[in-house]
């Protein structure tokens, strides 16, 4: 392993064996899943680049730290502990913690919802932020770059918002009907892409312009903070905590997925800048779904291990192996002639299965077409990011459809080493030499929301 790419910046001190198993065996499996890979068991996956939500391997100090949890119904002094960290790197006022992500939606983005005909506008909205924001009553408006469209086309922050798009929107559809601006860093839809600070900034005089809300869905803030000091012109020299902490200045608000950059195997959160009543909305809320506010769904062993995860993620050191190993596989994809998405991004590699299957139409997810045949190949489960995520328009019931049809190689963190990317360079691009023999997939059940977590298919012959 040369400079280019750091080596694992840590021992191994527990392993969990991985199965291998037979072809034959994968496509009774497959079969028997209706060919949905959510439906695999995890025991008959070699390598699971399903998410790198919640699948990362926790430091000795984290497991360390649990067995200090707290685990009083309130006030337990693992909470003050993570209030600390967290209120450190945000410089906000106020914390709560949720069970992950999707809590942190329920909870928060309803408050801002305060009629009929709202909408919230991100870069990209992610799928679960998507659903939330729908069942709020309020429409999902992206207002990303055009760049992010044309895959093999540099461009360092391909995550950015389309300015001029996003003052168009809120003009359109009028400031007083937007709920909230949702600047997604890194944005996962869109490859893992970095916003820059510069953009993060703009966006935020847009919103003060509106008395509109910024909001930040923080899961890979600290993969989007390391790409900041690497590209963006001032930071070079600036603390990965202190980018972090400048790109919280910008937003109201920070909703987190803790699975990801909080280096958890669950958790999330909210935090509100200063706005108090706000947060005891929040409060109230939160209470009948996910729990009293200093617990919100975790417990205390695991908030302790969130406020030790959150600074181990800002250790640059960790940062670059984590950015490296990702960008070691997507290399190896890229000198094979593989299209993927490039620059390459934070937690995974996106490939370009519309390129690769152009014989199969957006309704027969190209993207499900290749994710299954790497598993029939290698035991290695990816996951769709297309036309089947984006799912249909909850008013004309049609697909939403995407200009992209993705299979998302995405990495968990300190999980696997650079043999293991290698395994699945090696797949990928056996099952890309053999590309025309891909068929497509129709739905035998199609569930009405959030339908690619749930579904079967059956192959189109
Ligand atoms: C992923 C998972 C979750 C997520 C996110 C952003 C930017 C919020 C959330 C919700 C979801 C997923 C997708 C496909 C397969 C498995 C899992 N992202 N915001 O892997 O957070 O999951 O904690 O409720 O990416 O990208 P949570």
């Amino acid at each position: 392993m040369n400079k280019k790419y750091s080596a694992e910046p840590y021992r191994i001190k527990m392993v969990e064996p991985i199965k291998e198993t037979t072809r034959e065996q994968r496509e009774m499996l497959l079969k028997n899943a209706g060919y949905n890979p959510f439906s695999l068991k995890s025991e008959d996956v070699y390598i699971d680049l399903l998410t790198d939500s919640g699948t990362g391997a926790m430091s000795q100090e984290q497991w360390g730290a649990m067995m200090v949890g707290d685990e009083a119904y309130a006030g337990s002094k693992s909470f003050y502990k993570l209030e600390s960290v967290v209120k450190n790197i945000t410089g906000y006022q106020y914390v709560m913690p949720v069970h992950q992500g999707r809590g942190a939606e329920q909870v928060f983005l309803p408050q801002l919802v305060t009629k009929a005909g709202m909408y919230y506008i991100s870069n990209i909205h992610f799928d679960t932020t998507r659903a939330h924001v729908e069942l709020s009553g309020a429409r999902a408006i992206d207002c990303v770059i055009e760049e992010c469209f044309v895959m093999d086309k540099f461009h360092p922050f391909k995550g950015n918002f389309d300015l001029v798009q996003l003052n168009k929107v809120i003009l359109d559809k009028g400031p007083e009907n937007i709920a909230g601006i949702i600047m997604t860093i890194t944005n996962n839809s869109a490859g893992g892409q970095p916003v820059s600070m510069e953009n993060l900034k703009e966006v935020k005089k847009i919103a003060n312009k509106y008395h509109i809300a910024t909001i930040i869905d923080g899961a890979r803030y600290a993969e989007n903070a390391y790409f900041i000091k690497e590209r963006e012109k001032g930071y070079e020299d600036k603390a990965i905590i202190d980018i972090a902490r400048e790109m919280c200045s910008y937003a109201d608000a920070f909703l987190m997925s803790a699975k990801k950059d909080g280096l958890v195997n669950m958790g999330g959160l909210i935090v509100i800048k200063d706005n108090e009543e706000l947060f005891n909305k929040c409060k109230i809320r939160a209470i009948p779904y996910e729990g009293f506010p200093t617990y919100g769904g975790m417990n205390g062993r695991d908030i302790e291990a969130l406020a030790v995860g959150l600074m181990e993620a800002l250790d640059e050191r960790y940062l670059k192996h984590r950015i490296d190993q990702v960008r070691y596989l997507g290399d190896r994809l890229i000198e094979a002639g593989i299209p993927i998405q490039f620059p390459i991004g934070g937690h995974a590699v996106f490939v370009d299965c519309k390129s690769i299957a152009p014989h199969i139409p957006a309704d027969q997810f190209p993207a499900l077409a290749v994710t299954n045949a790497i598993y029939l190949e290698a035991g290695i489960r990816a996951v769709e990011i297309g036309t089947l995520l984006m799912g249909r328009d909850p008013d004309t019931h049609e697909n939403v459809g995407t200009k992209m049809e993705y299979m998302r190689l995405t990495i968990p963190r300190r999980v696997y080493t650079y043999k293991h990317m290698d395994v699945i360079a090696d797949a990928v691009i056996h099952v890309y030499e053999h590309r025309n023999e891909l068929n497509g997939f129709e739905f035998v059940y199609e569930p009405p929301i959030l339908r690619h977590f749930t579904a079967t298919f059956k192959p189109v012959k």
